[in-house]
């Protein structure tokens, strides 16, 4: 077990605008088409964003992988915005491992990587340990950037494994997200998440934190004491405040923003997130 990093002096805000779970009917300000994700990732660049981690719908508004709208969606976005495009391998939890692992094939800058199996609500988030590793040598020779969603400290230790095993991410840089308060995984509290950040690998180069439902604001409050970025968007909570349903991410992200600069480190452009994450410069403007 090795000290967290030192606290960096800006903060890396992620938007994740719609996830697998939401569905558009109860959620109307859920952006599911192409059209409401690119006009959302443009009002969270302007508020402060610089990635977006995308999970993309079907003409139903239906979670989907498929591999000819994951393209175009980033393409979309790399014309519309400067945001580093994260994509989602997770999927959805119906989502196969195959398809899982062909969203690679979209030639993002990013990938979510989740270290470990977690019940997730009442249905399970599948990541048996030789998917975890095939789908990491593929980020490495797609040379795509994975950040590392850990939902347990059992998937920091796996992350441990992985790094020994198997070496460094594509880049160099090894980012972390502590995924906090999914019903199956670790809570989303303070103390979680000091666990969680003291057993992070020594290669670790930076981390940020995400709280789901109530736990959003705790969860923004002390990975920004503790010197983590910030992931924050509708995937992760459809609730501004109790009662209050989001309106629109870009109300999410403004708050992550003014919480960082409350914190004296300001939200970081997305060339800085680029610099820190070391992304493929073919895919940089
Ligand atoms: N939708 C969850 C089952 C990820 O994006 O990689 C998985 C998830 C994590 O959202
Ligand atoms: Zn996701």
């Amino acid at each position: 077990m090795s000290a967290a990093p030192p606290p960096p002096p800006s903060t890396m805000i992620t938007v994740a605008p719609t996830g697998a779970e939401a569905i558009k009917a109860d959620v109307p300000a859920l952006p599911t088409t192409t059209d409401e994700l690119v006009e959302t990732a443009i009002r969270c660049e302007r508020a402060g964003a610089a990635m977006v981690h995308v999970h993309i719908r079907d003409d139903e508004d239906r979670p989907t992988l498929d591999r000819r709208r994951l393209t175009d969606t980033v393409a979309a976005l790399r014309e519309q915005t400067d945001l580093l495009v994260q994509l989602s391998t997770g999927g959805s939890v119906t989502d196969p491992f195959e398809d899982r692992l062909r969203v690679l094939d979209a030639r993002p800058d990013s990938c979510s990587l989740t270290m470990g199996t977690v019940n997730f609500g009442d249905a399970v988030f599948l990541n048996p340990w030789p998917f975890i590793v095939e789908l990491y040598q593929a980020s490495q020779a797609a040379e795509v950037v994975p950040e590392f969603e850990l939902f347990d400290l059992g998937h920091v230790a796996a992350l441990h494994r992985l790094l020994d095993a198997h070496g460094l991410p594509y880049g160099g840089r090894v980012h972390c997200d502590l995924v906090m308060g999914v019903p199956g995984g670790m809570p989303g509290t303070a103390a979680a998440l000091v666990a969680a950040v003291a057993a992070l690998p020594p290669q670790t180069t930076s981390w940020s934190a995400t709280g789901i439902g109530r736990c959003a604001l705790p969860g923004a409050l002390a990975a920004l004491s503790a010197g983590g970025h910030l992931r924050v968007g509708m995937e992760d909570t459809v609730s501004y405040a109790r009662g209050r349903p989001v309106a629109h991410n870009a109300e999410l992200v403004q708050r992550a923003s003014a919480l960082a600069e409350v914190a004296q480190r300001p939200a970081m452009s997305p060339a800085a997130a680029r610099d820190l994450l070391q992304v493929r410069t073919d895919a940089a403007r």
